[in-house]
């Protein structure tokens, strides 16, 4: 991951990875800003998804081994979840 950030070159944003793994999400929070990627990595066995509670974003079914990425556009904070999973819940901030 590039930790170096340009400052003013927004042409090619940060790629950063929330990884799945045993009914989690982590980092649970990540704060990003806009024009980042976002990827999400499934490591579990069974599928998962990465749903925006105001349905900012919804990754639908991601299968095992599988990602999902999502470019930032709009600066907030976006609580998520599983929608097969109740309990597993995540927010990502967008600077
Ligand atoms: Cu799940």
């Amino acid at each position: 991951m590039a930790m170096s950030r340009a400052g003013v070159s927004e042409a090619a944003g940060t790629t950063y990875q929330i990884v799945i793994e045993q009914m989690r999400f982590n980092p649970p929070v990540l704060t990003v800003h806009r024009g980042d990627r976002v990827v999400w990595v499934n490591k579990d066995m069974f599928p998962h998804t990465a749903t925006g509670m105001s349905k900012a974003f919804d990754s639908r079914e991601i299968a095992p081994n599988a990602s999902w990425s999502y470019v930032a556009r709009q600066t907030g904070s976006y609580p998520y979840m599983c929608t097969l999973h109740a309990t597993m819940r995540g927010t990502l901030i967008v600077q």
